[in-house]
């Protein structure tokens, strides 16, 4: 397909723009979804030719990944950013290089002007909705909440704890017992949760996973501890991302309230990287919007009650 819409007497590499995707790793269903996405949308048969990094997590090799990038002198670096803090050398380095960045996903604590454009969601809004969610479906009643977190620095793990935050801050009746990273993984949720209920058994009645993989690792702690959760259960379970099994499992009412993060961002990377290349203007910020679902027989004025019909419609 690339040969034939190829203008004469230019090659194939010639054609493509070349794309480095810097990618966090393989740690969450979430993560899958997204690196499926940007295959999909920086395709050859779409002018691509993508360089795709996974970091597995771990900040000083994404940090090479992106320096070897600028080496290769790629024309545009997609960065989704393990950590927040620590961008400003290596940003700089492509901005010397003249190549454009793109940060995607996650957010980071480095100047506007070290980077040219930033895609994502905003995850401090996801974590008031949890919160603003809780509130309404706790409706003044006690709540001892357990908090696992995500990766330890990422600012999906930061901004979804500090609008939880926010929200508790109102709510004297709301204890915060504990709150752990789990990685935003389905073997660390189920570690933290194990822990916790060695520490807390009997004392909590709300546990809050920063993503949907930590709540399918803390589901099955519980269910090994007799536990019970969800709709029916004692303990009100809240997720994040809003992926199709952790949609399945607020369908089926083990979890109360997913809320959503979208991780179907490619499209929108590659149209601010088209505006780039034909020198218009472009946003430097574009928020990818999210919503949150709840399990049958939850009305919310903060999310959509579950259907047969939106987990039909969920992909990922
Ligand atoms: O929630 C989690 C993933 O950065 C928003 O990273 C993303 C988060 C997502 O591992 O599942």
């Amino acid at each position: 397909a690339v040969a034939a819409s190829m203008a004469i007497g230019a090659s194939a590499s010639d054609e493509l723009i070349k794309v480095g995707y810097a990618q966090v790793g393989h740690e969450s269903d979430w993560r899958t979804a997204n690196t499926q996405n940007y295959q999909d949308v920086f395709s050859e048969e779409n002018g691509y030719e993508l360089s795709f990094v996974d970091c597995d997590n771990d900040n000083a090799a994404q940090i090479e990944a992106v320096r070897n990038f600028i080496n290769q002198e790629l024309d545009y670096i997609v960065i989704a950013p393990i950590q927040s803090a620590g961008w400003d050398t290596v940003l700089q380095e492509a901005q010397d290089a003249g190549i454009p960045v793109i940060i995607a996903d996650r957010e980071i604590e480095a100047s506007e002007d070290l980077y040219d454009a930033w895609v994502g969601t905003n995850t401090t809004n996801e974590g008031i909705t949890a919160g603003n969610w809780l509130a309404e479906y706790m409706d003044g009643k006690e709540a001892n909440i357990l908090v696992i977190e995500g990766s330890v620095g990422a600012s999906a793990a930061l901004g979804r704890t500090d609008g939880f935050n926010q929200v508790a801050a109102d709510h004297d009746e709301w204890t915060i017992l504990d709150s752990q990273s789990g990685d935003f993984t389905q073997d660390g949720g189920q570690e933290v949760m194990e822990s916790f209920i060695k520490s807390y058994e009997g004392k909590f009645n709300v546990v809050v996973c920063q993503n949907d993989n930590e709540a399918y690792g803390a589901m099955d702690a519980m269910d090994a501890a007799g536990i019970t959760y969800g709709v029916d259960g004692d303990v009100t379970l809240i997720s994040f991302d809003a992926t199709h099994d952790g949609l399945q499992y607020t369908l089926d009412g083990k979890i109360n309230c997913d809320v959503e993060c979208n991780p179907i961002q490619a499209e929108v990377v590659a149209g601010v990287i088209q505006k780039m290349e034909a020198g218009e203007d472009y946003d430097k910020t574009t928020l990818v919007e999210d919503s949150a679902f709840v399990a049958p027989g939850i009305e919310s004025e903060y999310a959509t009650t579950m259907t047969e019909d939106i987990l039909a419609g969920r992909a990922y």
